[in-house]
C-alpha cells in the first residue's frame, strides 16, 4: 500500500532527479505519472527500472492523486498548481512562487518537519531555494544551542541552478575557448562563465543585492527563526554541479570550534569531513549525487566574541530540489496523509 504521486517537470534536472530519489529511497508509489509540458510530450523517463512515457499537464485530471512533486518553474506552477489543489493532491512545489506566502509552509525537513502539518491551509507546500536548503540544515543544531545573532554567507553556486541551457553554455563556452572560430558569447549568463565567476545570481533589487541573496535572508528567517539576521553574496562558479558556502556565523552564547563539530556530526542530514590537512574537506564535486550535506572548515572566528566560520557543500538537484522536496513528501507521509 502506498501513493499515488505524480512528478510535473519529468524531463528536466530537478524532476529527473525527483524520479531517482523517489526510486532510490523505495518513496512507497503504488501509481505513479510523470508530466511534462506540450513541448516535451512523449519524452521517455527513468523510475527505477520502469521506464515512463510523459504526459501533457495541460487537463491532467490529479484527483486520485495523493502528492504532486512540481518542477515547472513560477509560471507554470501559478497555473496547476491550484488545479492540483483543488482536485485534492497535495502539491510539493520546487519554485519560489508560494514561499514567501505566510499561509503555505516552507519546509526543510531536517528543520522544520511539523510545518508540514499545515498543508491543508492550501494544500500545497513550499520547497525553498537550493542555496538555503542546505545551509539551514547546517544552522539549525548550531542555533538550538547557542542561538544565532547574524550570519554571513557567500555562496559558489553551480551552473545546474539555472537549468540545463546555462550546462550546456559552461560546457561549450569551456570547450570553445581551445578552438579558434567556436567561441561561444555568453547567452544564459550576463558575463563570461567559463574559468570566471560571476557576482550576481537572479535579478537586482533596489537596495544592490540580488533576488537570490534576498531570498536566503526572507526563507532562513521562516525556516529557522524570524530573529536571524542573515547577509549573503551570491555568487556563479564554473561548476557543472553542487553549490557551496562559506558560512560566519556569530551566536548569542558562546561555542566551542569543536562541540559545533560535534554538534554537526550528529546532526540529521550533515556528515562532517573536517580534517585540517591538505583535502580533507569536501568539494561540489565529490558531493555530486549524495544525500547529504558536507560540513568541513569549522573554525573559531576570533574576531568577534562568539564566532564559528565552515563551509558547506551540498548537490543542488538534490538537498537544494528533488531530495528535499521528496523528503516532505515522506515526511507528509508520516505525520499526515493514510497511504492508499
Ligand atoms: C540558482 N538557487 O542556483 C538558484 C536556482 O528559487 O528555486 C533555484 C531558484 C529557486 O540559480
Amino acid at each position: 500500500m502506498g501513493y499515488k504521486v505524480v512528478v510535473a517537470g519529468a524531463t528536466g534536472n530537478v524532476g529527473r532527479e525527483m524520479l531517482n530519489i523517489l526510486a532510490e529511497r523505495q518513496f512507497p508509489v503504488d501509481e505513479i505519472a510523470a508530466l511534462a509540458s506540450r513541448r516535451s510530450l512523449g519524452t521517455e523517463v527513468s523510475f527505477g527500472d520502469k521506464t515512463l512515457t510523459t504526459k501533457d499537464i495541460e487537463g491532467f485530471d490529479f484527483s486520485g492523486y495523493d502528492i504532486a512533486l512540481f518542477a515547472i518553474g513560477s509560471d507554470a506552477t501559478k497555473k496547476y498548481a491550484p488545479i492540483a489543489a483543488a482536485q485534492g493532491c497535495v502539491v510539493i512545489d520546487n519554485s519560489s512562487l508560494y514561499r514567501y506566502d505566510p499561509e503555505i509552509p516552507l519546509v526543510v525537513p531536517e528543520v522544520n518537519p511539523e510545518a508540514v502539518d499545515n498543508y491543508k491551509n492550501k494544500n500545497i507546500i513550499a520547497n525553498p531555494n537550493c542555496s538555503t536548503a542546505q545551509m539551514v540544515v547546517a544552522l539549525k543544531p548550531l542555533h538550538d544551542r547557542a542561538k544565532i545573532k547574524r550570519v554571513v554567507v557567500s555562496t559558489y553556486q553551480s551552473v545546474s541552478g539555472s537549468g540545463k541551457e546555462a550546462i550546456d553554455e559552461l560546457w561549450n563556452q569551456t570547450k570553445g575557448m581551445y578552438v579558434p572560430g567556436q567561441e561561444v558569447e555568453p547567452k544564459v549568463y550576463p558575463k563570461q562563465i567559463a574559468f570566471n565567476v560571476i557576482p550576481h545570481i537572479d535579478v537586482f533589487l533596489d537596495d544592490g543585492s540580488t533576488k537570490e541573496e534576498w531570498k536566503m535572508v526572507a526563507e532562513t528567517k521562516k525556516i529557522v527563526d524570524p530573529a536571524i539576521k542573515l547577509t549573503a553574496t551570491c555568487v556563479r562558479v564554473p561548476v557543472f554541479v553542487g553549490h557551496s558556502e562559506a558560512i560566519n556565523i556569530e551566536f548569542e552564547e558562546f561555542l566551542d570550534e569543536d562541540e559545533a563539530r560535534d554538534i554537526l556530526r550528529e546532526a540529521p542530514g550533515i556528515m562532517v569531513v573536517d580534517k585540517r590537512e591538505p583535502g580533507g574537506y569536501v568539494t561540489p564535486v565529490e558531493c555530486v549525487g549524495e544525500f547529504a550535506t558536507y560540513i568541513s572548515r569549522i573554525r573559531q572566528d576570533s574576531t568577534i566574541e562568539n564566532g564559528i566560520n565552515l563551509w558547506c557543500v551540498s548537490d543542488n538537484l538534490r538537498k537544494g530540489a528533488a531530495l528535499n522536496a521528496v523528503q516532505i513528501a515522506e515526511t507528509l507521509g508520516k505525520r499526515c496523509l493514510k497511504k492508499g
